[in-house]
């Protein structure tokens, strides 16, 4: 497809702006080529600046479940931007908006809003740590909770796309307060506790990994984290920024029945505006300020247009949605598996609900060892042809696409078409 547009904008682009993007996985370098400048969007379509049209699944990359411009979402931000954009003082919006969250996610007592998935994960760490009096975190391999510093470390997205899973920039004093696990691996969660058990102030988990690609959690891993925590006094972190409304409208820890003391949510709950949230046990989030002595705050935290646009989206997550979901995510999963069958291309599918990630790896893929070991040639040959056909995966290996309630059949049979043509041209890739 041509792209002279896309092309200029982004010449131009990489004169003010690092790398031509604002978030290094828009910048194609996984993938090769030149980022698609996109000029609108709606339901399951990316429209680009060069007049060409996509079927989209990264959905900006997990909030748009609803697909975009939600005609009942945007009501509600028009709406609420006629009554000014930002008051930097409470609103009775932030109210109904806690309140709901605590409704689907009963494990959050309390909650504060944050403008964004790393903002959450931050605070929710300076919190466990603030509670428990306590500096390390535990964190596992290929998970990705934002870009705050003692995060950086063994993470996923776009820093695995790019190999430097270690960012720099991140003082070693801050990096050696973060201890690394594989995911999946609860011998060595339980050996870790064992020895260092009363240094640890929690654990954060992507409950179903995303930003690895795709990752399910095996048979007992979550409850072990839920179990070591409760046994040594450290707080359990579910971070559901990509899971949360995603793989149920209670997220993770309701689809597999469990209760973190502490959850991150973002993405979904802001319909595609900056918010997120992070919360859990009453006893721990009375620590913050002005309660407690943990200081958080933000001028946009609890923005009106924000919390407008969450709140519309909540109000849309139903039992049939979710069903709908789980039906176009499996024709999905069925299809692509037949045109890796038919292609003789080493590769396997991992869904879980609406999120789902096709690995240039014989599979299973449990943890960021199995990732790493993916193809990552193939997978660059893959996107483009799948990009080419109208189709628009994540630009990465290691992120997962997402499918929307927008989505429909045709969309999907027509995604499964051009996963068939693009995996015949990696089947004809010389080794
Ligand atoms: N790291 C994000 C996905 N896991 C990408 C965000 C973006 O580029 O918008």
């Amino acid at each position: 497809m041509a792209q002279e547009r896309s092309s200029a904008l982004f010449e131009r682009a990489q004169r003010s702006i690092p790398g031509g993007v604002n978030s290094p996985v828009r910048a194609f370098r996984a993938v090769g080529g030149t980022p698609v400048f996109i000029d609108r969007a709606e339901g399951a379509r990316l429209f680009s600046a060069d007049g060409k049209e996509y079927i989209d699944f990264i959905g900006s990359w997990g909030p748009m479940i609803l697909g975009h411009a939600q005609p009942d979402v945007i009501a509600a931000v028009r709406e609420a931007a006629l009554r000014g954009l930002s008051y930097g003082a409470p609103t009775e919006l932030e109210v109904r908006f806690a309140e709901k969250i605590r409704e689907l996610y009963p494990s959050m007592e309390m909650l504060r809003c944050v403008s964004s998935g790393t903002e959450a994960t931050m605070s929710a760490l300076r919190v466990a740590r603030g509670f428990t009096k306590r500096d390390f975190i535990v964190k596992f391999e290929g998970c990705y909770h934002g870009h705050a510093d003692h995060l950086l470390v063994k993470a996923g997205s776009g820093l695995a796309s790019f190999g430097t899973p270690d960012s720099g920039g991140v003082p070693e004093a801050i990096a050696k307060t973060t201890l690394t696990l594989p995911f999946n691996d609860k011998e060595a969660l339980a050996a870790l506790f064992e020895r260092r058990g009363s240094e640890i102030a929690a654990v954060i988990v992507e409950p179903v990994v995303g930003n690895m690609g795709c990752v399910a959690p095996q048979d007992g891993f979550l409850e072990a984290i839920l179990e070591q925590c409760k046994a040594h006094g450290a707080i359990s972190i579910f971070d559901e920024v990509m899971t949360g409304c995603r793989l149920s409208a209670g997220g993770a820890q309701q689809r597999f029945g469990l209760k973190p003391d502490m959850t991150t949510l973002g993405k979904i709950v802001g319909g595609g505006m900056p918010l997120a949230v992070y919360g859990g046990r009453a006893d721990i989030m009375q620590c913050i300020a002005p309660l407690g002595p943990v200081y958080q705050a933000g001028t946009l935290s609890g923005n009106p247009i924000a919390v407008s646009a969450g709140l519309a989206t909540l109000a849309r997550l139903d039992a049939a949605l979710y069903e709908r979901l789980e039906s176009l995510g499996s024709r999905l999963e069925q299809g692509l598996n037949e045109a890796v069958k038919a292609s003789g291309v080493s590769a396997c599918v991992q869904r879980v609900g609406s999120m789902i990630t096709l690995f240039f790896h014989k599979g299973p893929v449990h943890s960021w060892a199995d990732a790493d070991g993916c193809n990552r040639k193939q997978f660059g040959v893959f996107f483009q042809g799948m990009l080419e056909r109208g189709v628009y995966w994540p630009p990465a290996q290691f992120e997962a696409a997402f499918i929307s309630g927008a989505h429909t059949e045709a969309d999907i049979d027509n995604a499964i078409e051009a996963a068939k043509a693009s995996l015949e041209l990696v089947s004809k890739m010389k080794t």
